[in-house]
């Protein structure tokens, strides 16, 4: 029996030094520690030996195990390591490669616009002024020369939330209630903001949009200082070698009124854009009518001025080639990261 385990301390060691990964170690330990394995039938005859060989026998048999044990471990150690040095050689993990650069976020196409042209007018010596959204009767038509029963402040085509508060149809009543709060003072100010119509959605209608409207009222402001403000504007928003054309046209708070043109790109060849006429109609604007210089206690008779107003969406759509305006609402970011 001596014999038989020091062969099977030898056999094993020899065995356990050559396996060449963890299962195969971990096999030969089930086969030589296991419940079934070779130490463990060894001592099961035991029992056949003289009782004083017993404990010899015994101290022999617990010594094998333990230095199997240990063979075991070792060797486990030296696998663990040359299998992890495989798998590192195997993962070509290259800590130089660059990150992925996280997108950055920018303007709104109709905010360049809106900045763009917040940019030429403070360059020309105007303010920019505010106002709410919500506005009365009186501010919104009544002290622009819009009475009760004028054709254009029909109710079809406003947003009424009682019979004297509705959301504003044009930024106007932002230079009306300037005009007040700066009596007698001259006054140069562009008004930016969300206006209101009751109008349903589509390529080219929106019930909510974008303005900008001007105001300068002073002494001896003339129809000439109107050109000459609107022709600076539109050539430093279009280019330098666009024309401009002004048309007379009509509105209530302005008398006389002009709608401006721009030329179009197309230089008057013919394109879907100009309908073939070569001319792009960008804003509307006059010398301020006396009767509204009046209603905001300004004298017509010592000063004059010039009003004008254009829509965002419809600079923004002509000067990018946009053909919906819907597309400024979507928050489609295959669109918006165009500009
Ligand atoms: C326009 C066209 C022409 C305008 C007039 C006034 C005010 F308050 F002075 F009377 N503000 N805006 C005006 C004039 C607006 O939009 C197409």
């Amino acid at each position: 029996m001596r014999q038989e385990l020091e062969r099977l301390k030898t056999e094993a060691i020899q065995e356990i030094q050559t396996a060449g990964d963890s299962g195969s170690l971990n096999e030969i330990r089930v086969k030589i520690l296991g419940k079934k394995g070779t130490l463990t039938s060894i001592l099961r005859g035991m029992g056949r030996l003289a009782p004083e060989e017993r404990p010899i026998i015994g101290e022999l048999a617990n010594r094998v195990r333990t230095e199997l044990e240990a063979a075991l471990e070792e060797r486990g150690k030296t696998i663990a390591l040359q299998e992890q040095n495989r798998r590192l050689a195997q993962e070509e993990l290259d800590i130089l490669l660059p990150g992925r650069k996280p997108k950055l976020g920018h303007c709104h196409p109709l905010q360049l616009v809106l900045e763009e042209i917040e940019a030429i007018f403070l360059g020309m010596g105007f303010s920019i002024a505010e106002g709410p959204e919500i506005e009365t009767d009186y501010y919104n038509f009544e002290a622009l020369n819009l009475p009760k029963d004028h054709p254009a402040r029909d109710m079809q085509d406003s947003l009424y939330i009682t019979p004297e508060i509705l959301l504003r149809t044009h930024t106007s009543p932002v230079q009306v209630r300037t005009m007040e709060k700066m009596y007698p003072n001259p006054i140069r100010i562009i008004a930016p903001g969300r206006v209101y119509r009751r109008d349903s959605l589509d390529a080219s209608h929106s019930p909510m949009f974008h303005q900008i409207e001007g105001l300068a009222v002073d002494e001896g402001i003339t129809f000439g200082d109107l050109k000459g403000v609107l022709t600076v504007f539109v050539k430093k928003l279009f280019g330098e070698d666009r024309q401009v054309r002004f048309r007379p046209s009509f509105f209530p708070f302005t008398e006389p009124s002009a709608e401006v043109d721009v030329s179009c790109s197309c230089a008057g060849k013919g394109c879907r854009v100009c309908k073939g006429s070569g001319w792009l109609e960008i804003l509307g604007s006059g010398s301020v009518n006396p009767a509204v210089l009046k209603m905001s206690n300004y004298d017509p008779e010592r000063v004059s001025g010039f009003a004008f107003g254009l829509g965002v969406e419809r600079i923004a759509m002509l000067k990018y080639g946009i053909n919906d305006i819907r597309l400024f609402y979507e928050n489609d970011l295959r669109f918006l990261a165009q500009f």
